[in-house]
């Protein structure tokens, strides 16, 4: 997006001085236009949202065939992995928690043992489903496992992507030494591979992405690697939390690869996205686009960087799919003509309360992509019910500070 500071415009006896058109110009007109005006043609694909390729509504459908044991926080699903289309079906991988207990907080890193969890991504191994249609899911069981100590991964292995390179799968995902929570979420990048989508996963037993140098912002943990074969490199972003003063902030680097086993180097500009929780992203046109969702300044945004290293907001979305996992037909073709997406797979963390604490997998469904053209999913004057809002309620705090500034009025 382009911001270009305004100079202070006189009108001058040349230029246009009528009202701005009723019909909105599809081309920027070429007249004085207030600031909001100019970025309206300058910074998005379109000056309107119906029009842009990189806006869209999210609609959310429940899937079937997966079992949360009633909801009691012993079973968990998050953190999916692109969606891969391979022998006849879709597949998916995630992190699976299955644990006596539900996570009994990271802040109590000091009560866990080898079974009981911290966070819910604490003892958890990566599993995969495979579906027919994308809303029945059938889940096939573990893929990775937590290896045995010392082994990297050996206390829980999460949030793991795909990447199929050169006739074999590679899943990345982080692995913890130690449980969530005893020094923040800290963990680097392993990798395991395989000749087919239902394994058998060879684990590669070593670091693959390494956490920065003290000192660097992504010294604790490289989370969320999400690989793709772009410009003829693995190009891998990730998220890495930082700062923490008082609160962490998160943003997204990227480090690439002349082979999905390493080494990878982490791009001079990192961090390249200064907002977002779970990385996610997908080819668009020559570059890639991004979701960024739930963290910093821009937080529910697309952005799109035509060299896949510098973005610029493309479009303010709402209800973005957390920890998305798209279905990218197009992901490993290190395309110069990324298609978009339509759906794809993201999950709702804290679904029930904070006692059965579990995520779920979900379904998103968009239109983020050059080939269909679905002006429901444009829409943007958006309603939500009263409920939705309520939900989003004060906290104890919030309503003491009320009632003491109502109390000394
Ligand atoms: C997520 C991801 C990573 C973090 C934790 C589990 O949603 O960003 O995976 O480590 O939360």
């Amino acid at each position: 997006m382009c911001h270009p500071v305004p100079e202070e415009k006189t009108l001058v006896e040349t230029e246009d001085m009528s009202a701005f058109p009723f019909i909105l110009p599809k081309e920027k007109p070429n007249r004085p236009l207030s600031a909001a005006m100019e970025r309206n043609y300058n910074a998005y694909l379109a000056p309107r949202p119906e029009d842009n390729e990189l806006y869209s509504q999210f609609k959310y459908t429940q899937l079937k065939g997966l079992d949360y044991n009633g909801g009691d926080g012993t079973i968990s699903r998050r953190d999916p992995s692109k969606v891969i289309f391979a022998n006849g079906k879709y597949y998916v991988w995630y992190t699976h928690r299955k644990t006596i207990v539900s996570p009994i907080g990271g802040r109590n890193a000091d009560k866990a043992t080898d079974e009981i969890p911290t966070t819910d991504w604490d003892l958890a191994d990566i599993y995969y489903a495979t579906s027919e249609d994308g809303f029945t899911w059938e889940e096939q069981g573990v893929a990775v496992p937590r290896p045995p100590k010392p082994n990297v991964g050996w206390r829980s292995v999460t949030t793991t992507d795909i990447l199929f390179y050169k006739g074999k799968y590679y899943l990345y995902y982080q692995g913890f030494m130690e449980a969530s929570g005893k020094r923040g979420d800290d963990c680097p990048v392993a990798v395991s591979y395989a000749e087919d989508p239902d394994g058998p996963w060879t684990p590669h037993n070593e670091i693959v992405i390494p956490n920065g140098a003290a000192g660097e912002w992504d010294q604790y943990s490289i989370h969320d690697p999400h690989p793709f074969v772009y410009n003829d490199k693995i190009y891998l972003y990730y998220k890495s939390d930082f700062d923490g003063d008082p609160r962490l902030i998160r943003m997204q680097g990227l480090a690439t690869a002349d082979d999905p086993l390493g080494p990878f180097t982490k791009h001079p500009l990192n961090p390249v996205i200064n907002s977002g929780h779970e990385t996610s992203l997908f080819p668009f046109k020559g570059g890639m686009a991004a979701m960024v969702t739930r963290d910093g300044s821009e937080h529910h945004t697309i952005q799109y960087a035509p060299d896949g290293v510098n973005f610029e907001i493309a479009s303010i979305v709402s209800l973005l799919p957390n920890a998305a996992g798209a279905y990218i037909p197009d992901a490993f073709a290190n395309t110069d003509d990324g298609r978009g997406i339509t759906w794809g797979i993201s999950h709702f963390t804290n679904a029930t309360t904070w006692e059965n604490n579990h995520s779920i997998l979900t379904r998103f469904d968009c239109d983020l992509s050059l080939d269909i053209d679905d002006p429901d999913m444009k829409r943007h004057n958006e309603h939500y019910k009263p409920d939705f809002y309520y939900k989003q309620a004060l906290n104890q705090k919030q309503l003491e500070r009320i009632k003491k500034m109502n109390d000394e009025q």
